[in-house]
């Protein structure tokens, strides 16, 4: 077809090519959605490498979402529960920019905070950084990230040297086993999914090991499932380690020349006897012994993991322990092998390489490294000093600093914090403290519309050009192909335009965002993210490029060569660490921040579905997922169901230390007894009082500062009489 489009689907991390056309095309009928509207017609782009034409339902219907219930315009209030008054972007804007101004002034540059996302692209995250971390003078910028990948971050770093996943997917049909820990792949990376089980499906030798309290579809396909208890993973992986240093599965030359620290591991997973670690994991010993035989014999060894590692109050400690398992055989730098972080945004990846976390500057650099500042200070235009050597707010920290009076203005772009964060009522209540809310969405109304002094319409995938990394390290241009709706602008023009009224003209004179993204490159010179040779032109011309990517590496027609230079990371076993050497991490688990007790006897585990995203701001709005995804539920086991008197689908509340929320019980033998699942999907807008969240506890991982979104201890009761099942209703009159 001659007026398609290639770009890249902007739900998750795995980051499938698109190929979109308008919906008239000549000599066919006007293509529309369930309610007539025209819409672009979307199919899988063949020609992209990571996906190879494949999409997911997600991916396929996200045209029918783009264009209802846009935020047009810029809109202000004084105080929250007044109606919103319709602004020009000029006032809104210098409304914001003088507020800043006086902030400055009076509370210093350290009382700003802005809350982005990884569903920004590259271009938005960076123009963000310089004008928080370099023109204020703050690093008070985060991410949801901080949610999400923040302990694989720190897990990479610590372990290796550097951030940066050092696989890719063709590692899928090369490994000989496959070991996923923590990750609901099957519902949430599909399309990675399919072919690992295509691959898996096609070679009898190759294993499949899934280590998930629960029997998600991913288990489901495996040779062999550990429904380990939540929070018991450092104890299975100790276990895994006792038994191969036992039977002798070491790549001892790996570990002599390439790694350092394995004396005080050895002494740390002793303690680690498979009849100790099967109690404590609830699983049986012989399953313990059979996974560690799996891995020990494999000549490759690819794990992929994902939020049931990362969400921890020890996440870094579990990443660390899983790399650990690695460098013990070698399983890594080569193909097949590897600790593979799947990322959930799609571009959580840009945000890392852009320093869209508190504690990071663009090109993998850190605020507390002086010689990172000064490049990038230097770099900017700026004086020097005028980047803070310390970590800014991190997300949760953000609502501390709004309950302590400490943060007088916090602008949030591009998530929904009201649904997302831990101890949603603790966020609620501090936003409504907060003396200057903006929130800049593409939606209206979402849940954190309600809290907000200031609404910015922005332009979204589609409307405006931009660059998204998927976990595979693969850049992929997204075209503008659609116009803004109402006075919608793209969330970089916007900072950008917040930037000039503070007098930094200089630095934010971009005309494109080809010219905002020419410029960031030259900040991954020479970094592990070198994407110097990447532009918005040769993107466009030859397609998706992985990185490192470095300026002099040439145009090749053949894709195999291209793809061994930057296919994976580590390959000649020199780490990012000063001596070239990875290393180990030796942790004993603290076990969960909230363990359950007689009081909250349930530990509550939360995650996705396989057609919803997050808190539904598009696949709320699409029928084909509502009817797939019709409400919330909680899953029980049949066993403690029968305990408290509870029948399928019966009305249960369920509440914990921090608050109450209420579902219809699935009862499943797919969740270990003691265990309760319920999905983050549903915030206040999409159904009464079954917010994940309104029970989740903000403790966190003390290196990566990641919440532990997946457990809490939680009570369980049946509610009498039974409620009649409510139908999801959406209403823009969210409470202040
Ligand atoms: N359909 C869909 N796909 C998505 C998204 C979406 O909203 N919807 N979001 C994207 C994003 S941003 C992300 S971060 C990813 C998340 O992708 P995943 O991490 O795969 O998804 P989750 O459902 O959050 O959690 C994964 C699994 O962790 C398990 N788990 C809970 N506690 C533990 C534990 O202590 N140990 C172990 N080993 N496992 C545990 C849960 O039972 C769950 O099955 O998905 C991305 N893809
Ligand atoms: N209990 C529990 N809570 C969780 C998790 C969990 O597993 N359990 N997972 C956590 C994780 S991993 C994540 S990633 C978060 C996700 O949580 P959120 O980030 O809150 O979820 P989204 O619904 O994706 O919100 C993205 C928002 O950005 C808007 N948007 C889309 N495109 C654009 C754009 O181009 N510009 C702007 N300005 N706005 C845009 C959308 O309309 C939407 O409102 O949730 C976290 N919270
Ligand atoms: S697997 Fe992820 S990137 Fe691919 S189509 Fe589905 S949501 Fe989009
Ligand atoms: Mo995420």
């Amino acid at each position: 077809m001659t007026d398609s489009i290639k770009t890249v689907c902007p739900y998750c991390g795995v980051g499938c090519g698109l190929e979109v056309s308008p919906p008239a095309q000549p000599g066919k009928a006007v293509h529309r959605d369930s309610e007539g509207t025209p819409i672009w017609q979307v199919r899988g782009d063949r020609s992209h490498p990571s996906s190879q034409g494949l999409v997911c339902v997600k991916g396929a219907t996200i045209a029918e979402s783009l264009h209802k219930d846009r935020l047009l315009y810029p809109m202000m209030r004084e105080s929250l529960g007044q109606p919103f008054r319709r602004v020009s972007w000029d006032e809104a804007l210098d409304q914001i920019a003088s507020r800043i101004q006086a902030l400055r002034a009076t509370q210093g540059a350290d009382a700003i905070c802005m809350y982005g996302s990884g569903q920004f692209h590259t271009e938005d995250y960076y123009v963000a950084q310089k004008l928080m971390k370099g023109c204020l003078g703050t690093n008070n910028f985060d991410a949801n990230s901080r949610l999400c990948m923040s302990s694989a971050v720190a897990g990479y770093v610590q372990s290796l040297g550097s951030d940066g996943p050092p696989c890719c997917y063709d590692d899928l049909d090369q490994t000989d086993c496959a070991f996923l820990i923590g990750t609901n792949t099957a519902e949430c990376h599909p399309i990675i999914f399919n072919r690992l089980r295509k691959h898996h499906k096609q070679n009898h030798h190759v294993k499949l090991i899934v280590v998930d309290p629960r029997r998600t579809p991913t288990a489901e396909a495996a040779d062999l499932h550990l429904a380990i208890q939540p929070g018991t993973d450092i104890d299975l992986m100790n276990g895994i380690a006792y038994l191969l240093l036992r039977w002798n599965y070491l790549d001892t030359q790996f570990l002599d020349e390439c790694t350092q620290g394995f004396s005080e591991y050895a002494e740390v997973i002793r303690h680690y006897p498979p009849e100790r670690v099967a109690r404590r994991c609830g699983i049986r010993k012989d399953d313990l012994e059979l996974a560690a035989r799996h891995w020990g014999e494999a000549k490759r060894v690819l794990s992929l993991w994902s939020m049931g590692l990362n969400q921890s109050s020890e996440g870094t400690a579990k990443v660390r322990t899983l790399i650990n398992l690695h460098l013990m055989t070698g399983d890594i730098g080569k193909p097949g092998a590897g600790p593979f972080s799947l990322t959930g945004q799609p571009n959580a990846m840009g945000g890392r390489e852009a320093g869209g976390l508190s504690h990071l500057l663009p090109g993998y650099r850190f605020v507390n490294n002086p010689q990172h500042r000064a490049e990038v200070e230097q770099f900017w235009g700026l004086p020097a000093g005028a980047i803070s050597p310390q970590p800014g707010r991190t997300a949760w920290q953000m609502i501390e600093g709004l309950e302590q009076g400490e943060v007088g203005l916090l602008w949030i772009a591009a998530t929904n914090p009201v649904v997302s964060m831990p101890d949603v009522e603790r966020t609620k209540q501090a936003l409504r403290q907060s003396p200057f809310t903006i929130y800049q969405e593409a939606y209206y109304p979402t849940e954190t519309t309600a809290y907000a002094h200031v609404l910015l319409p922005a332009a979204q995938w589609s409307e405006a050009p931009g660059t998204m990394t998927n976990s595979e390290r693969r850049v992929t241009l997204c075209p503008q192909f659609r116009t803004p709706p109402g006075e919608a602008r793209p969330d970089w023009v916007i900072f950008a335009e917040i930037g000039q009224r503070l007098g930094f003209g200089r630095q934010f004179a971009f005309n494109s965002a080809a010219d905002v993204h020419a410029e960031f490159v030259q900040l991954t010179r020479g970094r592990p993210c070198d994407m110097t040779g990447i532009s918005h032109a040769r993107l466009k011309q030859e397609g998706p490029l992985q990185w490192p990517c470095p300026e002099q590496s040439t145009v090749t027609k053949d894709s195999r060569l291209k793809s061994e230079s930057s296919s994976r990371l580590y390959t000649n076993l020199r780490f990012n660490t000063p001596d070239g050497r990875a290393r180990f991490g030796a942790y004993h688990s603290r076990g969960l921040a909230e363990p359950p007790d007689p009081d909250y006897p349930f530990v509550l585990t939360t995650g996705r579905l396989y057609g919803h995203w997050h808190t539904q701001t598009r696949t709320g709005r699409i029928d084909k997922i509502r009817k797939m995804h019709p409400q919330p539920f909680i899953e029980i086991h049949p066993r403690d169901a029968e305990k408290l008197g509870i029948q399928e689908g019966n009305w249960v509340e369920v509440s914990s230390r921090r608050g109450t929320a209420r579902f219809p019980a699935q009862l499943t033998q797919a969740i270990a007894p003691g265990t309760v699942f319920v999905p983050m999907h549903w915030g206040e807008l999409w159904a009464e009082a079954a917010e994940a969240n309104a029970l989740t506890h903000p403790e966190m991982c003390p290196s990566s500062l990641q919440p532990e979104l997946k457990a809490c201890a939680v009570q369980v009761k049946l509610l009498t009489p039974n409620r009649a099942s409510s139908e999801p209703t959406i209403s823009a009159s969210a409470a202040v």
